[in-house]
């Protein structure tokens, strides 16, 4: 009985180094050669790297002429990092930009990626607009007329009113998400300028939904948009199958999933940008091994007549 013990105890040590050495040897052999869709969500990478360095996926296509992920229809878009084009903003300096959200689609905002370089500067956006921006990667400093100064760093953000002065500088580098749109004003209210940074704004009431929620905007009548960042755990997703009469603009910062837009469905990923027209079908579902965190424009506040 002892030997028959011991014998099957070498056996099976056998066995389970042989199927170490087998698995090494299928990956050195690259018979599984698909990188795994895990990689590159891990934890040591700076907060929203994925937004600036996004994987064209699916990677073994990203040679491929003429791929793309990124659709436009009547009433949504997802633009993805491999159609981005960028160009001179007019008015800044030293800066490019990507306009992924615009009238052209139906929107009555813009939503672009500004890329400043070293020594550059931000313009005004034109009469009546008011601005927001948020902080992908680097650092810059926003001075307004009264030359009152705040450094803004990745996970800031700032709003601007319409008509109100101010500059955006950078050192460096640095890669802002920006909304602008022309304000709807009510009589009685104005807006002001906000600086803070999104840990700090407070944890919201989801009455019915699981993911979290923070509006980095006060939600009171002057502001007619808010600026949602919404985390979802993997697994997790919508449970109101949207449709509603407001707008989207949606930044996806990290992590990965599945957005429903209409009758389709497309996985999405870190780097992605959504335009929603209003009463377009949405819902999401998170997942991946991260969390999936997303910024989003929604238009609030006004009588949709
Ligand atoms: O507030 C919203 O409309 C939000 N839940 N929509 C979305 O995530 N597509
Ligand atoms: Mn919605």
């Amino acid at each position: 009985m002892q030997t028959f013990t011991a014998y099957s105890t070498r056996a099976s040590i056998l066995v389970s180094i042989s199927l170490s050495l087998l698995k090494v040897a299928v990956s050195v052999e690259g018979i599984c050669s698909a990188t795994s869709i895990f990689d590159a969500d891990s934890n040591s990478y700076p907060l929203y790297w994925k937004v600036t360095n996004p994987t064209l996926s699916p990677s073994h296509l990203q040679d491929l002429p003429g791929f793309t992920r990124s659709v436009y229809k009547r009433d949504h878009a997802l633009i993805t990092p491999e159609s981005h084009v960028f160009s001179p903003i007019p008015e800044w300096t030293n800066t490019l930009g990507a306009f992924l959200i615009t009238p052209a689609m139906g929107s009555h905002f813009v939503m672009y990626l500004a890329k400043m370089e070293d020594n550059s500067r931000s313009g005004l956006p034109p009469y009546d607009v008011e601005r927001f921006i948020f902080v992908l990667q680097g650092t810059v400093t926003l001075t307004n007329m009264s030359g009152i100064s705040h450094k803004l760093t990745v996970d800031s953000f700032a709003y601007l009113p319409p008509n109100f002065e101010h500059s955006l500088k950078c050192d460096a580098s640095a890669t802002l998400a920006v909304f602008e749109r022309r304000y709807a004003s009510l009589e009685n209210h104005v807006t002001e300028q906000i600086v803070a940074s999104t840990e700090k704004q407070p944890l919201l009431e989801t009455p019915g939904e699981v993911f979290e929620l923070r509006k980095l905007l006060p939600t009171t009548a002057p502001y007619d948009f808010n600026i949602h960042i919404m985390d979802f755990q993997p697994g997790e997703f919508l449970n109101v199958k949207e449709v509603h009469y407001n707008q989207h603009g949606l930044l996806l910062l990290e992590g990965q999933g599945i957005y429903r837009l209409g009758d389709s469905w497309y996985p999405v990923q870190a780097g992605d940008a959504i335009w929603m027209a209003p009463f377009v079908p949405q819902w999401y579902a998170a997942l991946g091994k991260t969390r999936t965190r997303y910024l989003l424009y929604k238009d609030v506040n006004r009588n949709p007549l």
